[in-house]
């Protein structure tokens, strides 16, 4: 067989989901602005593992669909809570918790990674790459606390125990509909951890945002045959440990400059050049201020380069943008 080019990046218009999800070589459609039904181990679950529904709605709903295609066909199976599909380079995966079968969000998130972390031991990928995280009411009150440090203590807990693995990349962000839902990219080969030079890095944050910190990479870099990806976190106006600034415009450029450290230091730490960036999510907290951001990326961007405007929550009150990115094989055209 050819090198595999594991993952390549595609957009699609939002009523081609159900074409795309008959083609065995998806590895996943992932459109927004909907939520799905629940998973759980007792009952097998319906829906197809490679669809995957953020309830985060988007600026535009045309340009609602994300595709991620391989060079084979998948296989389809459920460990657990979390249903994956498989190829011989990598593992999708998800897992849709419905919350109030849980005591608190913390043991929803402990319980959440515990069946991510046996589902992956106990297939071909162990190694976690990226991880994206969407629960409700991500700034409202769970105790004593903010429910993101919660959800911090519950992902951390869950970590501890196994965590031989280089901490991935990750996104967690506020949506506005019930249930936790990850997804998640791993492999059979650990990712490299980067870390950005104009952040602490998070999971050495001081005690004063929240008593665990949080756990995840500012990016992984995944050398496959075909060339090195980077998986790039959700990236804020945070310099050092400190949020900066207060209009969303401001934040956006800092962020922007945290993401080009990033790249920059992930670029400088490896021989090859990596692949142009295929596609950029920023979340913004204000529905009203959607419109701005979308526009101030679509004059500073690459023209031809992809990317959507979400309305979401970001994980501390005084944040009001964030922003991720891929480094995958270019975007081609879907047959
Ligand atoms: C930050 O830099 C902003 O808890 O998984 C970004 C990416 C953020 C991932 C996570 C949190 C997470 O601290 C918040």
């Amino acid at each position: 067989m050819a090198e595999c080019s594991p993952l390549c990046l595609a957009t699609a218009a939002a009523d081609d989901a159900e074409g795309l999800l008959a083609d065995p070589t998806v590895l996943a459609v992932i459109r927004y602005g909907e939520a799905a039904s629940f998973t759980t181990p007792s009952t097998p679950v319906a829906f197809d593992a490679r669809d995957i529904r953020i309830p985060l709605h988007p600026l535009t709903a045309s340009t609602a669909l994300e595709v991620w295609r391989g060079t084979e066909p998948v296989k389809q199976y459920q460990h657990g809570a979390v249903i994956l599909a498989t190829t011989s380079c990598l593992s999708i995966g998800q897992i849709h918790l419905d919350e109030t079968a849980f005591s608190d969000l913390e043991a929803a998130s402990e319980y959440a990674y515990q069946q991510i972390l046996q589902a992956l031991a106990a297939g071909p990928h162990p190694y976690l790459l990226r991880l994206w995280n969407y629960f409700p009411a991500i700034n409202g009150r769970a105790g004593e606390l903010e429910r993101y440090q919660a959800f911090c203590i519950g992902r951390g807990r869950a970590i501890d125990g196994a965590a031989h693995w280089p901490t991935p990349a990750a996104t967690a962000i506020g949506s506005h509909a019930a249930g936790l839902l990850i997804y998640f990219l791993a492999a059979a080969q650990p990712g490299r951890r980067i870390e950005n030079p104009r952040q602490v890095a998070a999971d050495r944050y001081p005690a004063r945002y929240g008593p665990r910190q949080p756990s995840f990479a500012r990016a992984t870099a995944k050398s496959w045959p075909s060339s090195t990806h980077l998986y790039i976190s959700g990236t804020a106006s945070i310099v050092g440990h400190e949020t900066r600034h207060d209009d969303v415009i401001t934040q956006l450029k800092e962020a922007l400059r945290n993401f080009t450290a990033l790249v920059d230091r992930a670029q400088a730490e490896q021989q090859t050049p990596l692949p142009p960036l295929t596609l950029l999510k920023a979340y913004v907290r204000y529905p009203e201020q959607m419109e701005t951001v979308h526009d101030y990326l679509a004059q500073h961007l690459q023209p031809a380069l992809p990317f959507w405007v979400l309305c979401g929550d970001i994980c501390r009150t005084d944040l009001l943008v964030e922003i991720e990115g891929l480094y995958a094989e270019p975007f081609g055209a879907l047959a």
